[in-house]
């Protein structure tokens, strides 16, 4: 049966004792490194959590910036070079060389994002009696040519190991995206229970729910020129509309519409700040712990989202939402976002899918965002929505896709 398996280490006696796996559970290392902002760490520890609470897997996941990680999961401790969180063993991967204090080879190893995992962790892959399934997690795409290149595998060039590419994707043929087991029931809990509604509004932002005509907006976004022509357009709007913005990179402008002084922390749009211009009321909401992120998601009609993670979350969320995607080096960014618009938008009626491929293009720095036209379309995108998460589970999700993989690996 698949374990964790000690295998011959140059120093096998330091540090912490063993792990103890049971018989019959698959053990696996996820590494994370983390390149910036919040997404590397929020993919791999939203794989950890479904992996072991849904797979029963035993994981182990090392990264190396703990600083990042702890704001997404407040209760790890940013010190320990070692410690149990939500049933995963979480390592401070705090050099690159580093494997762990006692080396012990998973049945399923995952390096996210082509993190190369430390030459010791491999060698002793190599020497382990049955060769860990290995996986190299990509970033998610839209892109046509992802179908083709998942679960493509590559033979070690001086070791008897072959490592697997595991492409997240949202179309047929891909690894999928995330998604957890209980979402959509949580989902429709949340949305069927006012009292969790309005607890949510006031944790959140110390007020009861806006009125039924406001329009609600989520705002989880990098730097843009193109918010200043957006809030203008939200203060004269012909309703009310309610910004909930998590405190962040985007935060800066808010304070500066808003003509705010810095907060003492010298962030402009603190959270706990609320300000109001014509018909726009701005929040400045506390970065959540990971989980909790979702409920914003639900608690608004119209969601801004960024990078990767959130970017999923808001489909699952079914409702119109848009993407700033992560900005690369010579627009490369921008194929993959009329990629996932191509997925989206396809079915949509042209006037809609015009719009909404207009207003996402000038949120990614190309062209003047029109609110009023992109919400003349409020019905059609919102019964998108919904389609769109219909369709997209039905690739079934990532964890369960790699773990189904996986276990045709150690076989
Ligand atoms: O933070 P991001 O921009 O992350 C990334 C990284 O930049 C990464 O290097 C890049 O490659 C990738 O994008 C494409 O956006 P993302 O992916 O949405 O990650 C944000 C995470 O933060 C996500 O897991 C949700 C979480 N989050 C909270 O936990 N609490 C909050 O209050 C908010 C607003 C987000």
């Amino acid at each position: 049966m698949p374990t964790r398996s000690s295998a011959p280490s140059p120093d096998p006696s330091r540090g912490s004792p063993p792990l103890t796996p049971t018989a019959d559970t698959t053990a696996c290392d996820i590494f994370c490194a983390v390149i910036d902002n919040f997404g590397d760490i929020g993919v791999c520890w939203r794989l950890a959590r479904q992996l072991a609470h849904e797979h029963g897997w035993q994981v182990r996941l090392f990264v190396d910036d703990l600083h990042a990680f702890q704001r997404l999961c407040p209760s790890l401790v940013i010190d320990a070079p070692r410690q149990h969180v939500d049933g995963i063993v979480v390592e401070h991967w705090h050099e690159p060389a580093h494997a762990g204090d006692t080396l012990q080879i998973a049945d399923v190893v995952i390096e996210a994002f082509g993190c190369e995992l430390p030459n010791v962790y491999v060698a002793a892959m190599a020497r382990r009696e049955r060769a860990p399934a290995w996986f190299n997690l990509e970033y998610l795409s839209g892109e046509d040519w992802v179908a083709d290149f998942h679960l493509r595998q590559s033979p070690h060039p001086r070791y008897a190991l072959t490592k697997t590419f595991f492409f997240p994707g949202l179309g047929p043929g891909t690894g999928g995206v995330l998604k957890e087991r209980d979402l959509d029931a949580a989902r429709a809990a949340f949305e069927s229970s006012a009292d969790a509604r309005a607890a949510w509004w006031h944790d959140a932002t110390g007020v009861a729910p806006p009125a039924p005509d406001a329009t609600v907006v989520s705002l989880f976004a990098y730097e843009n020129p193109a918010v200043d022509s957006l809030l203008e357009q939200w203060r004269h709007a012909a309703s009310p509309v309610v910004l909930l913005v998590p405190e962040g990179r985007i935060s800066g402008a808010l304070g500066r519409f808003f003509e705010l002084p810095a907060h003492a922390s010298g962030v402009s749009f603190a959270a706990g700040t609320r300000a109001q211009r014509g018909n726009l009321t701005a929040c400045s909401l506390a970065f959540t712990e990971q989980s909790r992120y979702d409920a914003l998601l639900w608690a608004s009609d119209v969601n801004f989202v960024r990078g990767e993670d959130s970017f999923v979350r808001a489909q699952w969320a079914a409702r119109p939402f848009v993407w700033q995607i992560y900005p690369q080096a010579d627009d490369a960014h921008l194929p993959k976002l009329d990629a996932a618009l191509a997925h989206y938008a396809a079915s949509l009626p042209d006037d809609a899918r015009t719009a909404l491929a207009r207003f996402w293009h000038a949120w990614n720095g190309v062209g003047t965002p029109d609110w009023a036209d992109f919400m003349r379309h409020r019905t059609t995108l919102e019964r998108r929505a919904a389609t769109w998460a219909t369709e997209l589970a039905s690739l079934g999700d990532l964890a369960g896709n790699l773990a189904l993989f996986a276990k045709t690996q150690l076989k």
